[in-house]
């Protein structure tokens, strides 16, 4: 997949992206007309990745499609089928035999084909991007548009004997400062016989390691490198430094990349390498009007470029695993972000479903074992403002968390609730999140003293929890109101106006900060984006878009973008002056972007 760095020299890969040919399925007959083998006729000319939906007509399909495409491979061997983003349920085919099915919209996922002979073969792939009241992450109730179809890249990597794959960074710390690191990466062997090589980790920031290692026939197993001396610049918001490695053997190598800082709490604060840092985040979804969740590098780094103008030093991935290019923009343009399950106001029964647990532990560990070396990942989010007020909630969100926890416990877990003072599931949290939306949802009173009234009802809840057992750093996760683009007004007080949305977010950042008692805050949201159409939720979202962006779905600046910019600049991230001092010079030049 691109990435924002060298991903291999060695390794061969067949991209399968390109023309494929798509048939809608809306009345679920394939299976019964022998679809797997690849529909005949073939279908539609349709180009992946992409959604679906931009398809002529094929707007907001909800339901099946087969896709279908030959390949050629010219050498017979082991290869790996990877998917890097389906929507909903995929069930991949080969020369009409089934490889396997894999469920959740936002994360990578693969097959490995240990004797793939050469010559011409046959793919298909069933997609089901239904979404029910049920069991789906998301639901049909939801506040974004589900996209379809095979929206990230599609490639196949051949391995004719090792392979290197999942490698982990795993750094100790003495205070504030790293004490070793331990690289770690999984090897298979895709022959028959055992083999014996010589692995090497290496970086333009420290010398060369070397072990030689025997890998049975078809094993995994792993292989570790501990580098004792080795002193990185610290990653933080103000520096992001970066470093870029190659773990490899003969036959194959894998390039990673990372960077070290620590984050954690303290009482009420929030902590990064030892420095109280304060959250001024937004809320951004992947996508595009046009594009849907397929949005290109180029505009996602555009979007980045405009963050940064705004003045925010943090951005929350609502409402699921994010673009692994955006995840690679954050850590070099040094964005902290909060990466989440996609869970959306999932009411008690839906909560109760197993279908819905066994889906969302498998995201939880897909999530976090595709993103666990990112710098700029410091929060893991369960879910978003479903019944945490219910025993159903307490029940599930406590095994998301105990297994995200186990998987990595080297960030924080949270997740943003509207269940408010009723919420039972605050002790599973590191920090306390509240969605809130003054002078919009939650009252209907002029805005001349928001600032006021949101700083006295921000302290209450302060104290609340601080009754409740939780002195935990408490944010602001959402927060926002409605704006169409052109809709000024010299009238105060009318809603949908780019002049009230100016006004409540000017009144909320600054009730926010005379509070003196919340960690930070992600505005809602950074651009308009499609929403639900068939939904009631559109009843409220004119032209069915979710009209809460400092920008248009264009990424046209609304009268609050300026307000806010103007404000955020005047926030320091650190607490105590400056960013971290870099203690430690470390021996290779940081940065090493390939
Ligand atoms: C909720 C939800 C967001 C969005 C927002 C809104 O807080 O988490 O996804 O729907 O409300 O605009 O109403």
């Amino acid at each position: 997949m691109e990435r924002l760095f060298m991903s291999s020299i060695r390794r061969k890969v067949t991209p399968l992206n390109g023309q494929w040919h798509i048939t809608y399925d809306p009345q679920r007959r394939g299976e019964a007309l022998g679809y797997e083998k690849g529909p005949e006729p073939e279908g539609d000319p349709v180009y992946v990745p992409s959604c679906w939906d931009l398809q002529f007509g094929r707007y907001d399909y909800k339901g099946v499609a087969w896709y279908s495409r030959s390949f050629v491979t010219e050498t017979p061997g082991g290869c790996r089928l990877t998917f890097h983003a389906v929507s909903g349920q995929a069930d991949v085919f080969l020369d009409g035999k089934k490889l396997g099915s894999h469920y959740g919209s936002y994360t990578k996922f693969r097959f490995d084909l240990p004797d793939l002979p050469a010559g011409e073969h046959r793919l298909v792939v069933k997609v089901d991007n239904e979404i029910n009241d049920r069991d789906t992450l998301p639901l049909r109730f939801v506040d974004w548009f589900v996209w379809g179809g095979i929206y990230r890249e599609v490639e196949l990597e051949h391995f004719p004997s090792l392979s290197i794959d999942r490698i982990h960074i795993r750094p100790k710390w003495d205070g504030d400062q790293v004490s070793d690191v331990t690289f770690c990466a999984q090897v298979k062997n895709w022959t028959r016989r055992e083999i014996q090589d010589v692995f090497f980790l290496e970086s333009d920031s420290f010398d060369k390691e070397t072990l030689t290692a025997v890998i049975p026939a078809g094993a995994e197993q792993e292989i570790r490198f501990v580098l004792n001396d080795f002193r990185p610049l610290l990653w933080d918001t103000e520096h992001p430094h970066l470093y870029t490695f190659r773990i490899g053997c003969s036959t194959d190598d894998l390039y990673e990349r990372t960077g070290f800082r620590k984050i954690e709490t303290q009482k009420d604060k929030l902590l990064l390498n030892g420095k109280e840092i304060f959250i001024k985040g937004i809320n951004r979804h992947n996508d595009h009007p046009e594009l849907g969740y397929a949005v290109p590098p180029s505009l996602i780094h555009r979007d980045m470029q405009i963050l940064k103008d705004l003045g925010v030093n943090a951005i929350r991935g609502s409402h699921y695993p994010n673009d692994p290019v955006v995840l690679d923009y954050c850590d070099q343009m040094g964005f902290l972000f909060w990466e989440e399950l996609a869970f959306w106001n999932h009411p008690a029964d839906a909560l109760a479903s197993p279908r819905l647990e066994q889906r969302a532990l498998r995201m939880a560990r897909e999530m976090i074992e595709r993103d666990g070396n990112h710098p700029s990942i410091v929060i893991w989010g369960i879910q978003n403002e479903s019944k945490s007020s219910a025993p159903e909630g307490k029940a599930l969100f406590s095994k998301l968390a105990a297994e995200m926890r186990r998987l990595d416990d080297s960030r924080l877990i949270s997740f943003a609730s509207a269940c408010g003072k009723n919420d039972i599931c605050f002790d599973l949290l590191d920090i306390i999140c509240w969605n809130m939306y003054p002078g919009w949802y939650d009252d209907d009173k002029p805005l001349d003293d928001l600032e006021e009234r949101f700083s006295i009802k921000l302290k209450d809840i302060r104290d609340w929890l601080i009754q409740n057992g939780q002195n935990k750093p408490f944010l602001v996760t959402e927060f926002g109101a409605g704006a169409l683009l052109g809709e000024t007004t010299f009238e105060s007080g009318r809603r949908w106006t780019e002049n009230y949305q100016q006004k409540l977010l000017e009144n909320g950042i600054r009730g926010i900060l005379r509070s003196q008692v919340v960690q930070g805050f992600f505005i809602w949201q950074f651009c308009d984006g499609r929403t639900a159409s068939l939904s009631r939720i559109s009843i409220g979202r004119p032209r069915c878009f979710n009209n809460k962006g400092l920008v248009n779905e264009y990424r046209m600046p609304k009268l609050a973008y300026y307000t806010v910019r103007e404000l955020l600049h005047q926030i320091p991230s650190f607490r105590q002056g400056k960013g971290p001092g870099q203690k430690n010079k470390t021996k290779g030049k940081s940065g090493g972007k390939k």
